[in-house]
C-alpha cells in the first residue's frame, strides 16, 4: 500500500470553481452526473490531471460539451486521468453507483431505508470523480431525484432554491451552499423522516431554523439534542465571536454510521446514539455524549468549515481545537472539576496507551497509507490537550485574541497547524518556536518531581525532571515545554503565598530536561500539589508518602488534584494487591481514612463524591505495570470492591436509601443518581462477607426503575453478576426494548463485557442472535467492541478470546473496513503482556495479516502492530 507522506504537500494544480451535481436515487443504481468548472491554477510541466475516484462505472465524458476522445483520458481503480487538459474547462460526467451494495458507509449508501453519504475523509471520491481533497474549495449546487413515496425528503448542504415533481410518482429538490467547501464537507440526505424544528436567533438578530429529522417514532427524543444545539449555539457568540451562517441548520439521524457523527456544511449526519434520547431509553451518560457531540458538530461550522484543512496531516487544526471547544462548553454548562475528571480519564484510557505502543503517531503525523485510521485519540484528545496549554499559556483573553486573528486571517482558506499556532504567536507577540515540537513529537512524557522544605532558609525547593520514551521512528526525544499549574498546601490545607505578588496558584513552564524552582517565605512545611486540572498530558511521578496523598484527597482545593489523590492512594493498594494479594487482607488506614471522610461529605457535589469512590479500572492498573497482569489485576481489584462494600455496608446501605429521589433531569439528580448507583455497586460487593444477597436491591431497583440510568446500572450489575443467574432479566429486557436498538446495543454491551467465565460462549451466541446485524456498525461495537474491552475475557490465557476476535474482525474487514481496522486496534498492545498472551496476539494479528483481499484499513493496522 502506498504511503502519503507530509513533507510530499504539492498544492493542486487546478481548481474547481463551480460544480453542479444531478443525483438520481435508486438503492440498486443511482446516476450522478457532476458538471464541474476546472481552471488551472499553476503553470508547469504537468500534462495530466488526475481525479480521484473509486467503485465508479462511468457512463460517459463530455468536455465542454463534446464527448471526450478515448485518447484524451484513462480510468482506472483510482479515478480519471485527464491528458493534456486545457487551461480552463468544463467536464461532464455521468457515473453508476450502488448504494444499497455498499457497505462500508463511505460515499453514498442506502441503509435502514435511507440515503446517506459520508465523505470525510474521502468519500466523495465514490460518488463522481473529483479532486478529492480538502484544499479543493468549490460552490456546490445539487439536484436530488427520488421516489416521492419512499423518499418524501431530499436534503443537501445550503438552502434549497427550487423543487418540483416528475413523472412516475418521482420528484426533485435543488440545493445550493453559497460557501465554497471541500468535498469532504459535501452531504445529501434522501428518505422518509419526521422534523423537530425550532429556531434560534443569533446575536446579530438572523433568524435561523433548526431541524433534527429522525423516524417519525423517534419525534419524542429530539429535545436534548435541540436545546443543546441552542445551546452551543449562544455559546460560541459569547465565548468565541462566532455566529451561525446560513439560514438553515440540518441534524440528520441514522442508525448506520462508522463514525459518531459528522459537520458537513449545514447538514450534519449523525449516528442516532449523539441524537436521541429519553429517560426511558437514555442513561445520563447518554444525555451528556448527546450535548457533547452536538456542541462538537456545531463548533466544527468556524473550526473546520470556514476554515478548513491544507491536507488530512492537519486533522488535528480542526479535531483537536474542535474537542477542545466542547470540553469547555461541557466544563460551562456542567460541574467543571467532573468533566476534567472524565476528560481526563478519557485521554488516559485510550491516548496513552495509544502513545505507549506501536500505533503511536505525532498529533500532526507524518505519514499514512489510510488516513482514516488518523482518526485517533492522538489526534482528537492529545490534540485537544495541546490546545488547552496553549489556552493555559496564553490565559482566556490571549487565547482569544489568537483565535479572533485566526478566524480573521483565515476565514474561507485551507490552513495548516502552523497557521494556528501563529496567529496565537502574533496576537500574543508570544514565542511557541519550543511548543510546536508538541505537535511533532509522539509519546508521553513523564515528569518527576522532587521537592524538600528547609526550615532553616524557610523555604521550599521543587525539582521537575522530564523525559519521553521512543516511539517508533522517533528513537530520540527533546524536551517540551510543559506548563504545570502548581500550589503549596500548608498544613491547614490553605494554599501558601509564592511570590512576591501574593499568588497562591502559578504555572510554572518546565522547557529543560530538569529545572528547580525555589520558593520562599514559607514558615510551615508544605505539600505540593502540581499540575492541578491537569495542566499538561503527561505522566507525573511524585514521591508522595499515604499521609500527604490522604490529606489532598481530603483537603485540595483543586478538583483534579484530589481526585487523583484519592486515585493514587487506591492505585498504590491494588498494585500492591496484585503483586501479593495478601496485602489486601486489611484495608490500608489512609485509603480507608480518605473514603471515610467523602462518604461523611453529605454536602459535597454528589457526581464529584462518586468520582473520589470510584477505583481506577482494571485498564488503567495494568497501564502502571510492566507486564500486565490480567488476571491478578481482575482479582485484586474485586478483592478491594468486596472490602469497601463491606466495610463502609451501614455507609452504602444509608447512600443507597437516602440518595432515592424521583427523576429529574438536572445536575443534581444525575449526581445523586450516580452516587446512589454506585452505592448498590459496593452493596453487592458487600455480600461476599456478609451472607446477604445484595442483588435484591438490584432487581428491584431494575423492575421498578422509571428511567434507563438506574434499570441499565441494575440490569449491568445482575448480568454481570459472576454467580447471579440473570437469564430471567436478560430475556425480559430485551423483550422490553427490542425495538429501540440504541437500547439493544446495550444489551449486547453489557453481555460481551461481562467478566464471566461463560462469556465468550455467550458472545458467539450474540453472533448469530436474529437482531445481531454486521452491517451496523453500532451493533458490532457493541459485541466486538465491547468484548475487546473485556479485561479478563478478552485476554483469556489459552488465546481463545483473541482466536476467536481475529475471526471476527476479519469477516468484518469485507463489510465494513474502516470499523474493522479500527477494532483491530487492541492487538496492537501485544507487547504489554505475557509471553503466552503475546503469542495469542500476534497468531491473530498473522491470522489477518493472511487473509484474502485484506483492506487498505485493516492492512495498515497490522502493519504497524507488527513489523
Ligand atoms: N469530522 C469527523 C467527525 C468529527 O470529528 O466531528
Ligand atoms: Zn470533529
Amino acid at each position: 500500500n502506498a504511503v502519503i507522506h507530509r513533507e510530499d504537500y504539492q498544492p493542486p494544480l487546478y481548481r474547481i470553481t463551480e460544480v453542479a451535481l444531478n443525483v438520481h436515487l435508486d438503492p440498486e443504481n443511482t446516476e450522478v452526473e457532476a458538471c464541474l468548472h476546472f481552471q488551472r491554477l499553476t503553470a508547469g510541466p504537468e500534462s495530466e490531471l488526475h481525479l480521484d475516484g473509486e467503485s465508479l462505472e462511468l457512463l460517459s465524458i463530455l468536455r465542454d460539451g463534446q464527448p471526450l476522445a478515448e485518447n484524451l483520458f484513462r480510468s482506472d481503480a483510482t479515478g480519471l486521468t485527464l491528458l493534456n487538459p486545457e487551461p480552463e474547462f468544463l467536464l461532464e460526467t455521468r457515473v453508476k453507483i450502488h448504494p444499497a451494495a455498499n457497505s462500508t458507509l463511505s460515499g453514498l449508501y442506502f441503509a435502514g431505508g435511507q440515503f446517506l453519504t459520508q465523505c470525510e475523509a474521502e468519500g466523495f471520491r465514490r460518488i463522481t470523480y473529483y479532486l478529492d481533497r480538502p484544499d479543493c474549495l468549490a460552490k456546490f449546487t445539487v439536484t436530488l431525484h427520488a421516489s416521492r413515496k419512499t423518499c418524501p425528503v431530499l436534503l443537501a448542504n445550503g438552502n434549497c432554491i427550487a423543487q418540483g415533481d416528475e413523472d412516475n410518482d418521482w420528484h426533485w429538490a435543488r440545493w445550493e451552499d453559497p460557501y465554497p467547501k471541500p468535498a469532504y464537507l459535501f452531504a445529501m440526505v434522501a428518505g422518509d423522516l419526521a422534523v423537530q424544528r425550532d429556531v434560534f436567533v443569533t446575536q446579530s438578530g438572523r433568524s435561523v431554523t433548526l431541524e433534527i429529522y429522525v423516524a417519525e417514532r423517534d419525534l419524542g427524543a429530539c429535545d436534548q439534542a435541540m436545546e443543546s444545539l441552542k445551546r452551543a449555539m449562544r455559546w460560541d457568540e459569547e465565548g468565541y465571536g462566532r455566529e451561525y451562517d446560513l439560514d438553515r441548520y440540518m441534524i440528520v439521524a441514522t442508525d448506520s454510521f462508522n463514525m459518531g457523527a459528522m459537520e458537513n456544511k449545514g447538514l450534519n449526519i449523525f449516528n442516532s446514539k449523539y441524537v436521541l434520547a429519553s429517560p426511558e431509553t437514555a442513561t445520563d451518560t447518554d444525555y451528556q455524549g448527546v450535548e457533547s457531540v452536538i456542541a462538537h458538530e456545531y463548533f466544527h461550522n468556524w473550526t473546520g468549515n470556514r476554515v478548513t484543512l491544507r491536507d488530512w496531516f492537519q486533522l488535528s487544526l480542526k479535531e483537536g481545537l474542535t474537542v477542545f471547544r466542547d470540553q469547555e462548553f461541557s466544563a460551562d454548562m456542567n460541574s467543571r472539576g467532573v468533566q476534567r475528571i472524565g476528560d481526563v480519564r478519557r485521554l488516559r484510557s485510550a491516548q496513552f496507551p495509544e502513545d505507549a505502543g506501536p500505533l503511536a503517531h505525532p498529533v500532526r503525523p507524518d505519514a499514512y497509507s489510510e488516513i482514516n485510521n488518523f482518526y485517533t485519540a492522538t489526534v482528537y484528545e492529545k490534540g485537544a490537550e495541546l490546545v488547552r496549554m496553549i489556552h493555559t499559556l496564553l490565559g482566556k483573553e490571549g487565547f482569544r485574541r489568537g483565535t479572533d486573528l485566526y478566524f480573521e486571517r483565515h476565514d474561507g482558506h485551507a490552513v495548516t497547524i502552523e497557521d494556528f499556532v501563529e496567529a496565537m504567536e502574533e496576537a500574543n507577540h508570544y514565542d511557541l518556536s519550543r511548543f510546536r515540537c508538541w505537535y511533532s513529537q509522539a509519546g508521553t512524557p513523564q515528569v518527576k518531581a522532587e521537592g524538600s522544605y528547609d526550615p532553616a532558609s524557610r523555604s521550599y525547593t521543587l525539582t521537575l525532571q522530564q523525559s519521553t520514551p521512543a516511539t517508533p521512528g522517533q528513537p530520540n526525544k527533546e524536551p517540551v515545554p510543559i506548563p504545570v499549574r502548581m500550589a503549596l498546601l500548608n498544613t491547614q490545607g490553605e494554599k501558601a503565598v509564592l511570590d512576591k505578588t501574593g499568588a497562591v496558584e502559578k504555572v510554572i513552564l518546565l522547557e529543560q530536561a530538569s529545572q528547580s524552582w525555589t520558593f520562599e517565605g514559607l514558615p510551615d512545611p508544605v505539600i505540593p500539589s502540581l499540575l492541578r486540572g491537569f495542566s499538561a498530558p503527561v505522566r507525573l511521578d511524585i514521591a508522595l508518602d499515604d499521609q500527604a496523598r490522604s490529606f489532598l484527597a481530603g483537603v485540595d482545593d483543586d478538583p483534579f488534584n484530589r481526585w487523583e489523590s484519592a486515585q493514587e492512594l487506591a492505585l498504590k493498594t491494588l498494585l500492591s494487591g496484585v503483586k501479593n494479594h495478601q496485602e489486601l487482607e486489611v484495608l490500608p488506614a489512609a485509603l480507608k481514612q480518605a473514603l471515610s471522610a467523602t462518604l461523611k461529605q453529605s454536602q459535597m457535589d454528589p457526581a464529584f463524591r462518586a468520582e473520589l469512590l470510584t477505583l481506577p479500572s482494571e485498564d488503567y492498573i495494568g497501564e502502571q505495570m510492566p507486564v500486565i497482569a490480567v488476571d491478578a489485576i481482575h482479582r485484586a481489584r474485586e478483592t478491594l470492591l468486596d472490602k469497601i462494600g463491606a466495610h463502609f455496608h451501614d455507609e452504602w446501605l444509608g447512600l443507597y436509601q437516602d440518595l432515592a429521589g424521583a427523576y429529574e433531569r438536572d445536575g443534581a439528580s444525575i449526581g445523586r443518581r450516580r452516587l446512589r448507583n454506585m452505592a448498590l455497586s459496593y452493596l453487592i460487593h458487600s455480600d461476599h462477607s456478609r451472607h446477604e444477597d445484595m442483588t435484591l436491591h438490584a432487581r428491584q431497583q431494575y423492575v421498578q426503575a422509571d428511567n434507563m440510568t438506574d434499570r441499565l446500572a441494575a440490569f449491568q450489575l445482575l448480568v454481570q453478576h459472576p454467580k447471579h443467574d440473570a437469564e430471567d432479566i436478560l430475556l425480559d429486557f430485551y423483550q422490553k426494548w427490542q425495538d429501540y436498538p440504541l437500547v439493544i446495543d446495550k444489551w449486547f454491551a453489557i453481555q460481551a463485557m461481562a467478566p464471566r467465565p461463560d462469556t465468550l460462549r455467550h458472545v458467539q451466541h450474540l453472533l448469530v442472535h436474529p437482531a445481531f446485524d454486521w452491517k451496523v456498525p453500532n451493533r458490532v461495537r457493541a459485541v466486538l467492541g465491547a468484548f475487546s474491552m473485556n479485561p479478563t475475557l478478552f485476554h483469556a490465557a489459552d488465546g481463545s478470546g483473541y482466536a476467536f476476535f481475529a475471526e471476527q474482525i476479519r469477516r468484518l474487514d469485507d463489510i465494513n473496513p474502516q470499523t474493522a481496522a479500527r477494532l483491530a486496534t487492541p492487538l496492537s498492545r501485544w507487547q504489554r503482556y505475557d509471553k503466552v498472551r503475546q503469542q495469542g496476539m500476534m497468531n491473530a494479528l498473522q491470522l489477518l495479516a493472511a487473509k484474502a483481499k485484506l483492506s487498505r484499513d485493516l492492512a495498515e493496522v497490522i502493519q504497524r502492530s507488527y513489523p
